[in-house]
């Protein structure tokens, strides 16, 4: 039995909020996790998963099965709160791509009723600069009974509030959620303090402690130093296909220097995460987030530069057939979100430039915009093979099945 046994909210199932519930679930807290998708809870009462991310079922399941873990459509009095809901962005006053906190506000507002003094709120979703001190603000609104801050005469009616953004990677959560140090940014000290003693009890990396303001733009500075290096492989792809250079070659041999990490070029960055969190930094200091803005840019450009591609291929058939190979935002995951190769075969259905047989291996059912088709009715029927995502799938595929084919690899899976 876990020694620091807390009774925990956690709001938002998704890619975050469910591993992180469940594996506090393992560790013996008492776990209920709301959400507003009914089937989701259903779903999760049951054992099973609503999402596919590796491993993550046995988890839920062993969860699930201890009875530390329910879901519930409502939340109920609890020690802590972790909010991990979504950080989209919406369009303001001619700004398409500003920060949309609304769900926070409404999570926050959902569990403000059950609050009570000693009470921990931890922010997990990324979010823009001054999100949590926003989260203090909505309580002292709606708990005028309660208070945010450390004062000593304030002990008796005091809650505390931290930002303590995830940064595990989709497809390795399981492991990363583990293992990863972490950031905690708390309005004040003691906030900071107690996130750490909920965090020490199922994470082995070290806990580095801040301010929330700090934690939030460390999170949004990780993940635009990863589209700005991004954005640099992928304009090297296209300045390498003007030069008739190969690309994969070309990265592999620069990155033998020793200080030199090109990471690869694709159709374009999607997810919720790198494609949106740099620029929430660009919506907050639009002068001077100069690269910043550029490497999105660059990275936005992306399918369609592969659009041009596929129709300057698709000149000398009449009607052909393009097999488009992965949805997924990246490798052997099923999330479509801001997935380039979403917005490449929409478009390309759209402009009728042939028949388009899509194939994603993770999208099992539920999914009903467009016809998909298996591996090997694509790999039979097209006379353009578009690989669009590196699932592992489209690795193994024999070689032999693509001669005679027009190729236009953007993962470089057939280099
Ligand atoms: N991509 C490339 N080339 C690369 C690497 C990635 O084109 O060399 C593309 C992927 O195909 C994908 C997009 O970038 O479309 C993003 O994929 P990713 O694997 O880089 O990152 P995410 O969005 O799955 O997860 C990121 C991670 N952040 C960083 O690595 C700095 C993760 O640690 C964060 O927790 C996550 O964002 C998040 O939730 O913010």
């Amino acid at each position: 039995m876990n020694k620091q046994r807390q009774k925990i909210v956690v709001v938002g199932l998704g890619y975050i909020g469910l591993p992180t519930a469940s594996m506090l679930a393992t560790k013996g807290h008492q776990v209920l996790g709301v959400d507003v998708n009914e089937a989701a809870v259903n779903t999760i009462n049951e054992g099973n998963i609503h999402i596919v991310e590796p491993d993550l079922d046995i988890l839920v399941r062993s969860a699930v099965n201890s009875g530390n873990l329910k879901a519930s459509l409502t939340p109920e009095e609890s020690d802590t709160f972790i909010l991990a809901v979504p950080t989209p962005f919406m369009a303001v006053d001619g700004n398409p791509k500003a920060p949309d906190i609304s769900y926070v506000e409404a999570a926050t507002r959902a569990i403000a009723p059950f609050l009570k003094a000693g009470n921990l709120i931890i922010l997990e979703s990324t979010s823009p600069v001054g999100t949590t001190e926003r989260i203090g603000a909505i309580v002292a609104e709606h708990r005028p009974d309660l208070t945010t801050s450390s004062q000593p005469l304030a002990a008796s009616s005091q809650i505390f509030i931290a930002h303590c953004p995830e940064r595990v990677l989709p497809g390795h959560i399981i492991r990363e959620l583990v293992d990863n140090d972490r950031i905690i940014g708390g309005i004040d000290k003691a906030s900071a303090e107690k996130a750490r003693e909920l965090y020490k009890t199922f994470c082995n990396g070290n806990i580095f402690l801040t301010d929330s303001r700090t934690a939030e733009m460390a999170k949004l500075v990780e993940n635009s130093f990863r589209d700005v290096n991004i954005a640099y492989a992928n304009e090297l792809s296209i300045i390498c296909d003007r030069l008739g250079i190969n690309v994969w070659e070309l990265i592999e041999l620069a990155n033998k220097h020793p200080r030199v990490n090109i990471l690869q070029p694709g159709p374009g960055v999607g997810g919720h995460c790198i494609a949106v969190d740099p620029w929430f930094i660009v919506a907050a200091a639009p002068q001077e987030a100069r690269l910043i803005r550029a490497a999105r840019e660059v990275n936005d450009h992306k399918p369609h530069w592969v659009l041009n591609r596929v129709r300057a291929r698709a000149e000398r058939f009449k009607n052909p057939v393009i097999g488009c190979l992965g949805l997924a935002f990246k490798a052997n995951i099923d999330d479509l979100r801001e997935s380039p190769a979403m917005e490449i075969t929409r478009e390309l259905i759209a402009s009728e430039l042939g028949q388009v047989m899509a194939c994603e291996p993770n999208v099992v059912n539920g999914f009903d915009e467009f016809p998909l088709y298996d591996l090997s009715s694509v790999l039979k029927e097209a006379d353009i093979l578009l690989v669009l995502v590196d699932h592992d799938e489209f690795k193994e595929i024999d070689r032999e099945l693509l001669k005679e084919k027009v190729l236009i690899d953007t993962r470089g899976v057939w280099r």
